[in-house]
């Protein structure tokens, strides 16, 4: 059996002079390819020598740094499975995917150490390591003692390379279950269609706790075998300085909306570019031709999301055209109605797609994996969808409730029950608004019990603030009297989100 694990599949394309730099930025160390082979080894080492076997997770929440980058490619190579956790999460829901994964390993910055260390006793896991956002803590010091061979393990197809969690409409969080198969069928397919070459520099100012920065950002690079000047944040001047000497850039909308505002923006500083990616949320028509004009690139526009990573992308030849996401990669697509049936053209369904991208289910969620696919084995993406009389496919809205921000998901359902449970409030109802630079922001609408006076958006702002990420926190709350319902009782949130929107 040939090995199929990832890591291999990049070392093959690892330049021949080994001494090509990999990664450099303004916040990091550079690293030359020999030192990522070399430090993946060492982490590799590290932790099988802590007893962490194929197949084990190892849950990681720490700030951007090469060494993360080089912690992924340790847990690939030892068969590990990376399960990457966002830091804005709060001890509260990192309780909740420790708990889920029983991971064997648990990674984190070194100021959570005692918050985390807690809650992974109660699960079990073998050892909780340290790693700051300079690439320092007990992670890295340990592998600086450990051999620098290591035979990365064989993995099948199938064998599980990541599990990313994504967020439930109906509650609990689901981990995403991605295989070895799954991240090299994409990767290879966007490095192809992406005409990555040998000169390319990718400016990476993603984080990369989410499919967008970790796996379609660093996957083409690490493939192409070529230089990733690293941004540990993305800040837009930053971006401008580093635009000259790159060559391609991905982002999600907000990362242009926040470019286009920077006066050091122009065609000139754009002149080695070639390429200009842009997804996770959808980019507004304004956005994609300002940043033409200003920059004479067209934005290319991709579609994708966790569970299969990216899925359409606007062609790399052909024309880009705003408000679509282009063509099928190599998946197959279809649109439906609610009930499985096929559209005709031009009529809008829910997009379906099958291919070697889509996950292989919900980690330890049989039933909510069964419920998501059709018996024919296309994966309901919930994306309300409508192809176009020229071939271009729109994404036109969401048949799950869902709110995007920046980039992140946020479920309405999870603040609402989270709301719901302050004692002083009757219940409440979480909708998107539009928002200038996050696309989407997060409004809560909330009733207080009858025997509750005076309660004041700022409670229900620092009761949440507390306990969940800060980019789940609602921008704006309101304190009504009730929640607008229709006759079945359902509360009407298009009126809800008609009223924020009089109300901006
Ligand atoms: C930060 N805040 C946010 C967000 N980010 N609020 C709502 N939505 C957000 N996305 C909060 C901060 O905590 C802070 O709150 C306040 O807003 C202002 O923060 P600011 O400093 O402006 O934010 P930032 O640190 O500059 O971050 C903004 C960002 C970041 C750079 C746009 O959100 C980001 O990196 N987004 C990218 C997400 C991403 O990679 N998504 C890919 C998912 P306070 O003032 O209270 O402290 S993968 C995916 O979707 C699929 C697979 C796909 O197709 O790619
Ligand atoms: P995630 O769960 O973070 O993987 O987010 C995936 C979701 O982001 C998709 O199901 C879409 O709703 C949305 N999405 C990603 N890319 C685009 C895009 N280019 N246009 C519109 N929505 C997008």
């Amino acid at each position: 059996m040939t090995n199929k694990n990832l890591y291999t599949l990049f070392e093959d394309h690892f330049p021949s002079d080994k001494s090509a730099i990999a990664f450099e930025g303004p916040d990091v160390q550079t690293f030359s390819f020999e030192q990522i082979v070399i430090r993946s080894a060492q982490m590799a080492n590290f932790m099988t020598d802590l007893g962490a076997k194929p197949g084990d997770r190892v849950a990681v929440q720490v700030g951007k740094s090469v060494e993360a980058v080089i912690l992924y490619l340790a847990c690939l190579r030892a068969g590990l499975v990376y399960l990457p956790l966002n830091t804005a999460y709060k001890a509260a829901e990192i309780e909740y995917f420790v708990g889920d994964a029983s991971p064997a390993l648990v990674i984190c910055d070194p100021s959570s150490l005692s918050e985390i260390s807690k809650i992974s006793t109660k699960a079990g896991v073998l050892e909780v390591l340290t790693l700051n956002a300079e690439g320092r803590g007990n992670l890295t010091e340990g592998a600086a003692n450990c051999s620098f061979d290591f035979t990365t393990v064989s993995r099948a197809s199938d064998d599980l390379a990541a599990i990313l969690y994504t967020s439930g409409t109906t509650g609990r969080s689901k981990g995403a279950m991605l295989t070895h198969d799954n991240l090299a069928s994409n990767a290879l397919s966007l490095h192809k269609t992406w005409r990555f070459d040998e000169d390319d520099v990718l400016l990476h100012a993603l984080p990369i706790f989410h499919v967008h920065g970790l796996f379609v950002a660093l996957h083409c690079a690490l493939l192409n075998g070529s230089k990733i000047i690293f941004l540990t944040k993305f800040d837009a001047l930053t971006v401008t300085e580093y635009l000259p000497s790159s060559t391609v850039f991905m982002g999600v909308p907000t990362f242009y909306v926040r470019l286009l505002s920077e006066l050091g923006l122009t065609s000139e500083i754009c002149r080695n570019m070639r390429l200009f990616t842009a997804g996770s949320a959808p980019l507004l028509e304004e956005t994609f031709s300002a940043f033409s004009e200003k920059t004479g690139h067209v934005i290319l526009e991709r579609y994708g999301m966790t569970e299969a990573g990216m899925i359409t992308t606007n062609p790399y030849d052909g024309e880009r055209k705003a408000g679509t996401v282009g063509f099928p990669l190599d998946n197959d697509v279809r649109i439906t109605d609610d009930d499985g049936k096929i559209v005709p053209d031009g009529e809008i369904g829910i997009l379906e797609i099958k291919g070697p991208n889509v996950f292989k289910g919900y980690w330890q969620m049989p039933d909510k994996t069964a419920a998501e696919f059709r018996s024919d084995g296309f994966f309901i993406t919930g994306d309300m969808t409508r192809k176009g009389d020229d071939g271009y496919y729109r994404i036109v809205g969401r048949s799950k409730d869902l709110i995007i921000s920046g980039g992140y998901n946020v479920y309405p359902k999870e603040i609402e029950s989270f709301i719901d449970e302050m004692p002083t409030v009757e219940e409440s109802a979480v909708v998107g608004r539009p928002h200038v630079d996050f696309g989407e922001a997060v409004v809560a609408f909330v009733v207080p019990t009858a025997s509750t006076s005076g309660l004041q958006a700022s409670d229900v702002t620092a009761f949440i603030k507390e306990k969940l990420a800060n980019f789940k926190v609602p921008k704006q709350v309101y304190i009504v009297d009730t929640l607008p319902r229709n006759t079945m009782g359902k509360v009407q949130k298009n009126a809800l989100r008609e009223l924020a929107l009089k109300d901006a």
